[in-house]
Parts: C-alpha cells; sequence; structure tokens
C-alpha cells in the first residue's frame, strides 16, 4: 500500500469520522462510532474504494493514532478532533501535567490574548504535552509561535483536562493570563 494512499485515506477517515458523516450518508453514534461496513458502503457510493484491509492499515500506521477499532471489531472512530454535533465524546477529567504546549500562527496572536484560546470548530482547544508537537499543528497555519500553558494552574482554578487515547491533551477554553510565548 503506497504511503500517498493511506495518507488520504487518512485524510478521507479523519473528514468522515469527525466532521462531515454525512457526506457519504453514514451516521455516528453519540461516543463517535461507526459501523465500519456501513462506512465501506458509503465510501464505493462516494467512488472511493474502502476496504477493511485499507482501514485497519491506515488505523495501525496512523502517526497521531487519529483512529480505534471497537473491541468487537464492527466499528471505528476518531479518538479526538471532532466537530460535528452528533457526537460528544465522554472523556474521563484527569490531572495535566504541568505545562502544556499549544502550536499556532502569529497572525492569530492578537485575537488570542483578547479572547484567550478558544475551540473554533472542533469541541475542544487542542493541546500537546511536547513542543515539537505544538510546532508542527501551529505551523500547519504559517509563521509558528508556541504557547506556554499553565496547565496545572489551571485547573487549581477550576478548569478542567481530559486525555484523548493518542495523548492530545483537550480542555474548554485557556484564558490568556495563563498563557506564556515561548
Ligand atoms: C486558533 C491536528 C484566533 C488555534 C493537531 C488554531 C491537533 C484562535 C486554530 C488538532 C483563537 C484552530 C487541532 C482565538 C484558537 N483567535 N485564533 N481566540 N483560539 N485559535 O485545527 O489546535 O492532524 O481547530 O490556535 O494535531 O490547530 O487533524 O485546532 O490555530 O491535535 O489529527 O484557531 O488537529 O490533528 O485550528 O489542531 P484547529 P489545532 P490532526
Amino acid at each position: 500500500m503506497s504511503k500517498k494512499l493511506l495518507d488520504e485515506t487518512s485524510k478521507f477517515l479523519s473528514f468522515v469520522l469527525r466532521h462531515q458523516p454525512q457526506a457519504i450518508g453514514l451516521t455516528l453514534d453519540s461516543d463517535g462510532w461507526a459501523n465500519i461496513d456501513a462506512l465501506i458502503h458509503g465510501a464505493a457510493r462516494d467512488g472511493r474504494n474502502l476496504d477493511r484491509d485499507l482501514i485497519e492499515t491506515v488505523v495501525a500506521s496512523s502517526d497521531k493514532k487519529r483512529f480505534a477499532i471497537s473491541t468487537d471489531g464492527l466499528c471505528i472512530r476518531a479518538v479526538q478532533g471532532h466537530s460535528t454535533k452528533t457526537v460528544e465524546l465522554q472523556f474521563d477529567e484527569k490531572h495535566p501535567p504541568q505545562t502544556l504546549y499549544h502550536g499556532t500562527a502569529t497572525r492569530f496572536l492578537d485575537s488570542i490574548n483578547e479572547q484567550g484560546l478558544i475551540p473554533g470548530s472542533r469541541h475542544h482547544v487542542h493541546l500537546s504535552e511536547e513542543i515539537v508537537t505544538a510546532t508542527s499543528v501551529g505551523q500547519r497555519y504559517g509563521s509558528v509561535v508556541v504557547l506556554a500553558v499553565a496547565a496545572q494552574q489551571m485547573q487549581e482554578g477550576g478548569f478542567k483536562f481530559y486525555q484523548a487515547e493518542n495523548g492530545v491533551w483537550l480542555t474548554d477554553h485557556v484564558p490568556a493570563r495563563f498563557m506564556t510565548k515561548l
């Protein structure tokens, strides 16, 4: 299987499992699970040739472990990053490390200083444990800046933190007073 096919399929799975399942007539349950046969069927209607082997290879090789297959093997979901309103993943609250990082573009800084970090179209603000990860996330939007977030201090102040299966940290909002520019 070529890397190109795996990358394209990963992007397609992110699109339908996080954002627009309806684009291929797919239904996700409130925990984000989609039936794999229905996914293959819906993708075929869209002219996309998915099969179980390809899906499993994408799940196993995803650099960020974006997807999970259910223990009975019947369903697949994205483990974080959703914008679709029909899904509400249940995350357990967790104690974050002292500092987490968020990579963004310099052109967003004025707005971030005003409003803090907000989820945008996704359900949460995404934070990383590693500066290098935050840097590559921010680079997607242009000239990158990494913000250090005083996560423990936030939690002591009543803010909630969650961690997705793939290690990405999630919170609802980061007020500007908890952030320092690196
Ligand atoms: C910015 C990738 C203006 C925010 C990554 C970001 C991540 C503001 C953008 C995951 C703002 C939202 C998520 C404010 C936040 N004013 N801009 N007040 N507050 N922003 O893509 O964190 O490869 O929704 O800084 O690894 O970039 O898709 O979030 O630049 O985990 O698996 O608004 O996506 O994962 O962008 O990335 P996004 P993100 P995948």
